[in-house]
């Protein structure tokens, strides 16, 4: 899955975790303090109005009707973003399509919502992708966290689409983040894979960031490295 060198022309690095683990407050972060890094955040805002249709809101009040067709989209979506030609050395994304295959996708499934047609359609478009296209991910920061503390951290954002996210929901998705990670799963044979700690109040994030010599300033050195 993560191909490339850190000495090739662009560096890629994907941020991953849990729903509401602090992964666009993390790149905002690394956005304005850290020079020649080009950051994408997740395009929550396209899911949300598709030509004036919130696939986002539809997926939750109905993930067995609407599961399919908002995970298509958003499969779109974070291509556009792993294509994007970035001016930058670092072009640090919020998350990936492997995050979206091995965590949601394969979650909806495991639970019913997405039909076995359904799941084999995604796997035949991301499988293609995959294959066809060079999507290279050098290394994956992991912001890992208890469910409980997304959960709290979600009530509090109050993004509405996600007001009826069950504790037993982040469970679920925690637990295919450990899989896909943490496990040496299939689905990530040579991971390079930094875990963070991100339990913490979002507040004292910044200083494991900027102090931690194995997450911000390792991927600093492949600034430093490239420039
Ligand atoms: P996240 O991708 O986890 O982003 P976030 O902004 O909530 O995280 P953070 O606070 O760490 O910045 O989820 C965004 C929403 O989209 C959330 O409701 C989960 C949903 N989602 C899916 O349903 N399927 C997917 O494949 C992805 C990537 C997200
Ligand atoms: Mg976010």
């Amino acid at each position: 899955m993560l191909g490339g060198s850190l000495l090739s022309d662009k560096t890629t690095v994907c941020v991953e975790g849990n729903i509401g683990c602090g992964k666009t407050t993390m790149l905002k972060l690394f956005k304005d303090q850290v020079p020649g890094v080009e950051v994408l955040t997740e395009p929550v805002c396209k899911w949300q109005n598709v030509r004036g249709h919130n696939t986002l809101g539809l997926m939750y009040e109905d993930p067995h009707r609407w599961s399919f067709a908002f995970q298509s989209y958003l499969q779109l979506t974070m291509l556009q973003n792993h294509t994007f030609p970035s001016k930058q050395p670092l072009k640090l994304m919020e998350r990936s399509l492997f995050s979206a295959r091995h965590v949601f996708v394969e979650n909806l499934y495991r639970s019913n919502k997405m039909s076995d047609a359904e799941y084999a359609i995604i796997n035949e478009w991301f499988d293609w992708i995959f294959e066809n296209m060079n999507l290279n991910v050098d290394r994956i920061i992991y912001l890992r966290t208890s469910p409980q503390k997304c959960y709290e951290r979600i009530k509090k954002r109050c993004r509405s689409e996600e007001n009826c996210i069950p504790l037993e929901y982040l469970q679920q998705i925690h637990n295919l983040h450990e899989e896909w990670l943490m496990g040496g799963s299939k689905s990530n044979p040579n991971s390079n894979v930094v875990v963070v700690d991100a339990d913490q109040p979002l507040e004292e994030m910044e200083e494991i960031y900027f102090k931690d010599d194995a997450t911000l300033l390792h991927v600093e050195r492949i600034i430093e490295v490239q420039s």
